[in-house]
């Protein structure tokens, strides 16, 4: 198969290039956890679609076959979770956003890319977020297939913020002119998630 891959560069994500990689609060681990709610979806691949929604100039109903088809990069980055951990050095391989953004197109009024994924998850990010160029739909961790605790066949990779932000088993992408927080961000997490601002938890009561 012919895969079209941007040479062997890697995109090395911004945080692996600081002095000091643990953001504060952070501890960092040697293996890599799993984490999430409810159950390992077991998704067959033959089914799996990818959806680009909401306002974009061309709607889009991507099977895993055309997903896979789609130029690769890759990326290094480093994960912190908001419980604590941080797991550095990760080159994960996939599709970037902004392929997406080129085969779809999107409509000036998208401002918020709501992410979703198998069971009805959903995390919202702003559209700058989103397309920041180490930004990634994965397949692969470290040369190999995602595993399905860790979101095969496809998840989506936000170097840059909290790991909540990165769904596993990604099923779609909507873009909408209104934020609406995700299956976490109305569970008491901070709607952005920087974690060298330590943005955790939302201050608003619930
Ligand atoms: N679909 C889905 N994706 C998810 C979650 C989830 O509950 N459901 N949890 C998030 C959280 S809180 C973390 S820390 C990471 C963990 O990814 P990992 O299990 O590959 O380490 O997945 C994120 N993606
Ligand atoms: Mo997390």
């Amino acid at each position: 198969m012919l895969v079209a891959m941007s040479g062997d560069e890697v995109i090395r994500s911004p945080d692996v290039e600081r002095k000091n990689r643990v953001p504060p609060g952070q501890k960092i681990t040697d293996h890599w956890p799993v984490l999430h709610y409810g159950q390992v979806p077991r998704v067959d691949p033959s089914q799996w679609k990818l959806t680009i929604s909401g306002l974009v100039k061309r709607e889009l109903r991507l099977s895993y076959e055309e997903f896979l088809s789609l130029p690769r990069v890759r990326v290094l980055s480093d994960v912190h979770c908001v419980t604590g951990w941080s797991y550095l050095d990760n080159l994960w391989e996939g599709v970037s956003t902004g392929e997406i953004k080129r085969l779809a197109g999107l409509k000036p009024e998208a401002r918020f890319v709501i992410v979703h994924a198998e069971g009805g998850f959903t995390t919202n990010l702003s559209v700058e977020d989103f397309f920041q160029p180490d930004v990634l739909f994965a397949i692969k961790h470290n040369g190999k297939t995602l595993t399905p605790e860790h979101g095969y066949p496809v998840r989506l990779v936000v170097p840059r913020l909290y790991f909540w932000k990165s769904a596993k088993w990604v099923t779609g992408v909507e873009f909408t002119a209104e934020d609406r927080p995700g299956f976490w961000e109305t569970h008491g997490y901070h709607n952005r998630g920087d974690p060298w601002k330590e943005e955790r938890y939302s201050t608003t009561a619930f």
